[in-house]
């Protein structure tokens, strides 16, 4: 059911503390934490802590937490003292997601170009 944690989610483990990630900000509603595999200096997921698909699922099961999940990046790039970076959310495989929990990148601390790949 949308928002209950998924027993075969990686990002709902890291929520329950079952799987260790580098945590930079915790909320009540969201977790940030550092990638795996980082494509910039500063590569930051933001996440809500309940489990949503992805984005498109968590604007329409969830708006307020969406909106939490916004604010968090902006306070994570605030943090990390980034004037500019870049907030990414891949929907659909096609698109590049792979972790089937909605995430926002922040991506930071280096140029990016436009059109993105
Ligand atoms: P994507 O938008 O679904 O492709 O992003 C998933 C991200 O999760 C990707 O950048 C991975 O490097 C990252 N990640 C992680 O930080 N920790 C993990 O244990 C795993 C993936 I698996």
């Amino acid at each position: 059911m949308a928002g209950e944690p998924q027993d075969d989610c990686l990002f709902c483990k890291i929520v329950a503390g079952q799987i260790p990630a580098t945590i930079v900000r915790e909320t009540e509603t969201t977790v940030a934490f550092r990638d795996i595999n980082p494509q910039a200096p500063v590569h930051i997921l933001v996440i809500p802590k309940a489990h949503y698909e992805n984005a498109a699922a968590l604007a329409a099961g969830a708006p307020q937490l969406a909106a939490d999940v916004l604010a968090a990046t902006q306070a994570v790039a605030d943090e990390e003292k980034l004037d500019s970076y870049r907030t990414v959310f891949n929907t659909g495989g096609g698109a590049g997601q792979t972790v089937w929990h909605a995430h926002a990148h922040v991506l930071g601390g280096r140029g990016m170009q436009w059109p993105p790949g």
